[in-house]
């Protein structure tokens, strides 16, 4: 990682007085979880047209199910790192700070973020297909979870392809990106919308966006600072770097 590139980020962290975080999958990997696109990503494994639509489900509701049985098996034994950390305190640090993220694991919430804007749902919550039953649980449901109220399946809490986002979430998403005068854009591949617009913005605002990412993406081109390394060492280290302009 460039140490000036380091630097002039911390500078930007620094002199902000609304600062924007969005997260994607890449935010994640250091706690153990795979990422969409890429290699190993999950994508290379299964299609998303089988997964992760509401017509996936609909043809075939126990295979979908199980592969999200699956993800929760394997979250239930993660835990945030270093970098979530960084950021849950970076909440205190400047006067209007939102995290908003694309990731369903809820790891930002465990690390002790409070106020997370979570576009895509949550893979630790379940809900039933008719009611407005829901369970937040990384228990094992089974091959077949019903609602204990209604008798009808449960499918995980998250937004599949296709279906709209939260409609508060979003709002105060794109809020956040339009007023921030600093964008840090974590660990995403900037692919899915309407999450990667929320950079665009920056576009026409002349927000200073800052991209930590091992590899470059669709966003690279809206960045001043690009920070090519893992996320969990560039947070601590831009923590650190940050932290030794304000004291
Ligand atoms: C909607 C939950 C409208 C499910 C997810 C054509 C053009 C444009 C858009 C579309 C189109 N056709 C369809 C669309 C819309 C579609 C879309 O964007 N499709 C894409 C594929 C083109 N979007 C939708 O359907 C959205 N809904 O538009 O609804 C609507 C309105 C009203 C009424 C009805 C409908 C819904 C999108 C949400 C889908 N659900 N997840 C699940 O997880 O099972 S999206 C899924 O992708 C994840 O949430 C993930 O977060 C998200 C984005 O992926 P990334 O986070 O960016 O992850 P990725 O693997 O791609 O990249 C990881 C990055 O990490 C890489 O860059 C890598 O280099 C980096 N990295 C790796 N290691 C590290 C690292 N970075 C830092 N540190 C490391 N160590």
């Amino acid at each position: 990682m460039d140490d000036r590139e380091l630097q002039r980020a911390a500078e930007f962290l620094a002199g902000a007085s609304s600062l924007c975080v969005s997260t994607g999958a890449g935010m994640s990997v250091e706690s153990g979880l795979d990422t969409f696109r890429g290699e190993d990503g999950l994508w290379s494994k299964v299609k998303i047209e089988e997964m992760a639509t509401p017509e996936a489900f609909r043809r075939d509701p126990v295979k979908v199910w199980e592969w999200y049985r699956w993800r929760r098996a394997r979250l239930a034994s993660v835990e945030p790192h270093a970098g979530h950390r960084v950021l849950a305190q970076w909440e205190s640090r400047v006067p209007d700070f939102t995290l908003v993220t694309q990731n369903i694991d809820g790891l930002h919430h465990r690390a002790g973020s409070r106020r997370v804007l979570e576009l895509h749902g949550r893979l630790d919550v379940a809900r039933c297909t008719y009611c407005d039953y829901s369970v937040q649980t990384l228990d094992d449901l089974g091959p077949e979870p019903a609602c204990p109220v209604c008798m009808k399946r449960l499918r995980p809490a998250v937004v599949w392809f296709g279906e709209p986002l939260p409609e508060d979430a979003l709002g105060a998403a794109f809020a956040a990106a339009a007023r921030c005068d600093v964008m840090l854009v974590i660990g995403t591949s900037g692919v899915v919308q309407p999450a990667a617009s929320l950079v665009e913005l920056c576009r026409y605002n002349g927000t200073r966006v800052i991209e930590i990412n091992p590899n470059a993406t669709e966003l690279s081109h809206l960045a001043k600072v690009c920070l090519r390394g893992g996320c969990r060492d560039t947070l601590v280290a831009l923590d650190a770097a940050w932290q030794s302009l304000i004291t």
